[in-house]
């Protein structure tokens, strides 16, 4: 793009005279709407789980699940406040759930994921059927889909939520409804989505698209991840710019798990460090386990177990551990890939 075209009295009142007829010079903002390449608004951030937890146990005592519908601090980026959102393009929240609550359902054509922190006992209802929700579980409610959440253990249980909305907002296809009482009637045994399409095997006689784009699973548990991780470190060496990842895939078409949000999980074992990188999605980070240091731009942020990291798109990123890491992670490269957007760079 050329520079920028000079400002003379009579141009300054010409552009003045296009305002009330809803004019205006493309030539005056071509160069800001056209930049050699993106500069993010969202800056890189941590929320210490630390220092939020107590806040949220404090929510807690202050209304119920019930009353909230969904008791949940929003993790917003410092240059969204008040427009909860994490990245640019995602929404993330710590959600608690009190033992007996219930976290009545309803439904939105925004999709969501969960990332399950810390207790036992919590589950959720996704259209007919419920999982348990396991520390490092990643669970996904589909578009559409009704959604309810309990508890039956006996401490606090809390997870990371993540969701589409401020793309759907971006859209104006915000739709959303309530159920006809607090939870939905369970229709199929826990585990069946599971069995069925996460076994390396596939129902013979249905596709598999219950839920439109999004995966049929709808619970990868933590357990299956971490070994196929751990065991693939072992036996194919780590990259350098990606330690060792392996994506949430849907068993469908090999695809993300959902439409609009990529997911995957990063293993780095002690005193790794990868190289820099950058990519043109914006990604929000939870630490499942490990401790360890993350470089953005020239931004060095600290972790430890269940903090969030937000990383703004195309931002340098590079990750050290200090002791054996999962790292959690999703954003919203599925959509710039379907779209022709998707660019990476590695150093
Ligand atoms: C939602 O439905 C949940 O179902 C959590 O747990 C967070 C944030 C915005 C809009 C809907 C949930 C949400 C949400």
């Amino acid at each position: 793009m050329h520079g920028e075209v000079s400002l003379t009295p009579e141009r300054q009142a010409f552009y003045e005279s296009l305002t009330p007829a809803n004019l205006a010079p493309l030539w005056a903002v071509l160069k800001g709407m056209m930049p050699p390449e993106p500069k993010s608004k969202a800056v890189p951030f941590r929320w210490s789980y630390e220092s939020v937890r107590p806040m949220l146990l404090k929510a807690g005592e202050l209304l119920t699940a019930e009353e909230a519908e969904r008791r949940v601090l929003v993790l917003e980026n410092p240059s969204f406040q008040g427009m909860s959102r994490t990245t640019s393009t995602l929404y993330a929240g710590l959600q608690l759930i009190l033992p007996g609550e219930t976290a009545p359902a309803h439904r939105h054509t925004a999709s969501a994921l969960r990332f399950m922190i810390e207790g036992e006992g919590a589950f959720t209802n996704v259209d007919g059927e419920r999982t348990t929700m396991r520390p490092g579980d990643f669970v996904i409610t589909p578009n559409w889909a009704w959604h309810d959440h309990g508890h039956e253990g006996d401490q606090p249980c809390i997870w990371l939520d993540g969701l589409d909305v401020p793309i759907v907002q971006f859209f104006e296809t915000i739709f959303s409804g309530g159920y006809d009482g607090k939870s939905q009637s369970v229709t199929r045994a826990e585990g069946d989505s599971l069995a069925r399409f996460g076994s390396g095997l596939l129902p013979l006689d249905e596709d598999g698209r219950r839920y439109g784009a999004t995966s049929p699973i709808f619970n990868y548990p933590f357990e299956r991840t971490r070994e196929a991780l751990v065991a693939a470190a072992k036996g194919g060496g780590s990259d350098p710019h990606l330690g060792t990842t392996l994506r949430y895939a849907n068993p469908v078409d090999g695809g993300w798990a959902m439409p609009t949000i990529s997911t995957w999980m990063t293993h780095l074992q002690k005193g790794e460090q990868t190289k820099p990188m950058r990519s043109t999605d914006g990604i929000v980070m939870c630490v499942a386990e490990g401790t360890g240091e993350v470089k953005i731009g020239e931004t060095v942020l600290t972790f430890a177990p269940h903090d969030v990291v937000a990383i703004p798109a195309w931002s340098w990123r590079s990750f050290k551990a200090s002791s054996d890491c999962f790292l959690f992670c999703f954003s919203d490269r599925v959509i710039h890939e379907k779209l022709g957007f998707f660019r990476e760079e590695r150093s």
